[in-house]
């Protein structure tokens, strides 16, 4: 039998083996990399997790329908309930979910933040609601807004002041209105509180912290978040230097692969051995996928397997290598439809945003 679990009520039915667990306060958990699958999705309970704040109470996915989002900066500005969402449109999606900060741990510098490896990352697929679909019928954006400024649900300590605290994004306003969601189921099954049930934005191909969980307001506004979180974090500046709205922020994501199995922990053979693993990229659907079993001396084209489940999820990839005894450095390198690769080296950064090198994601295996 196995101990009293030790997850918190909130991610109490999550697989705890199929984790590494970097914090319960708030929640940090990614998935380990031997624990991702093949077929595609990660499922509900391997999915990471990553919360800035405490995970509200569950009161508020008791009655799921009557949760409320207040849309602003549209010409007829209104409160809408989750059962009145449902009956103006219905989209589905399929994406990457991962975190900023994914890859932070092979940073040398020590970045602060979790220290994640691959696994603050899963493809899911989502259903809602187009947000374009909902602000139309709200009359559409009022003039000269240029972002759309989504606000979560969480109670905030009184003590501090509000925008040093809240979880609130902008991403711009053409990007809403292609093909951002609000959803409220994922992977065909009510959105768990854990991933922002009852309601979450869901922004096709941006990093996670612009998909915001139990949205409570959606507002389209002239000017980016005053919030912290769109201000100063979530900014790539160089090492040493403070985040600031002049930075880039982390929108798209990039181009980005990696190799699931073998892991190291297991016996493996001399002969063939079967490599697989994962790839996708932001905003361009990932093409090609290059395998090196010497440490990126020499490529070869890896296969895609599996369904394609559109441009914004990740594709599985397998190859089959010929090893002989000894230790060997695996790598993957993916390419996307706009010709972007990703580089050998990691853009170093302060915060350790946006890791897709392919040296510091290659893992050692020994054979025989
Ligand atoms: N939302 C809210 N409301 N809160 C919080 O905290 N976080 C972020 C997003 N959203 C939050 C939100 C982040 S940051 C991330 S990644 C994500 O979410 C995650 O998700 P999941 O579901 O996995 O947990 Mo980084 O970039």
């Amino acid at each position: 039998a196995k101990d009293a679990p030790s997850l918190p009520d909130a991610v109490s039915w999550k697989d705890e083996d199929a984790f590494i667990v970097h914090g319960l306060n708030p929640i940090t958990m990614e998935t380990r990399r031997a624990a991702f699958g093949t077929s595609t999705l990660v499922p509900d309970t391997r999915l990471y997790i990553r919360n800035n704040l405490p995970v509200p109470d569950p009161t508020i996915v008791a009655n799921r329908d009557a949760w409320q989002v207040s849309f602003e900066g549209v010409k007829k500005p209104k409160t809408l309930t989750l059962e009145e969402l449902k009956k103006i449109g219905l989209h589905t999606v399929s994406t990457v979910l991962q975190c900023s900060g994914n890859g932070r741990g092979f940073f040398p510098h020590g970045a602060s933040g979790s220290q994640w490896t691959v696994g603050a990352a899963g493809a899911v697929v989502w259903s809602g609601v187009r947000v374009r679909d909902v602000i139309e019928s709200l009359g559409g954006p009022t003039s000269g807004m240029k972002f759309l400024t989504s606000t979560g649900g969480e109670e905030l300590p009184a003590a501090l002041e509000r925008n040093t605290v809240v979880v609130e994004r902008s991403i711009p306003l053409e990007k809403a209105m292609d093909d951002a969601i609000l959803a409220w189921e994922m992977n065909g099954a009510p959105l768990e509180l854990a991933h922002g049930g009852p309601l979450r934005l869901v922004v096709p191909g941006y990093y996670g912290c612009n998909n915001i969980k139990y949205v409570a307001r959606v507002a389209f506004t002239a000017e980016e978040s005053k919030a912290s979180m769109q201000q100063t974090s979530y900014r790539i500046r160089p090492i040493g230097v403070s985040g600031a709205p002049d930075q880039p922020t982390m929108w798209e994501m990039n181009v980005k692969s990696w190799v699931n199995h073998p892991t190291a922990d297991k016996e493996i053979a001399p002969g063939k051995v079967l490599l697989d693993g994962v790839a996708f990229s932001g905003m361009d659907p990932v093409e090609k996928v290059e395998v090196s079993v010497d440490g990126g001396k020499t490529w070869q084209q890896a296969e895609f397997i599996g369904p394609n489940l559109g441009r914004y999820a990740w594709r599985q990839f397998m190859f089959t290598a010929e090893l002989g005894k000894g230790t060997h450095t695996i790598a993957s390198r993916a390419t996307d439809a706009s010709g972007d690769t990703q580089p050998k080296a990691r853009v170093e950064n302060e915060r350790g945003y946006g890791n897709n090198s392919w040296q510091d994601h290659a893992i050692e295996i020994t054979v025989g």
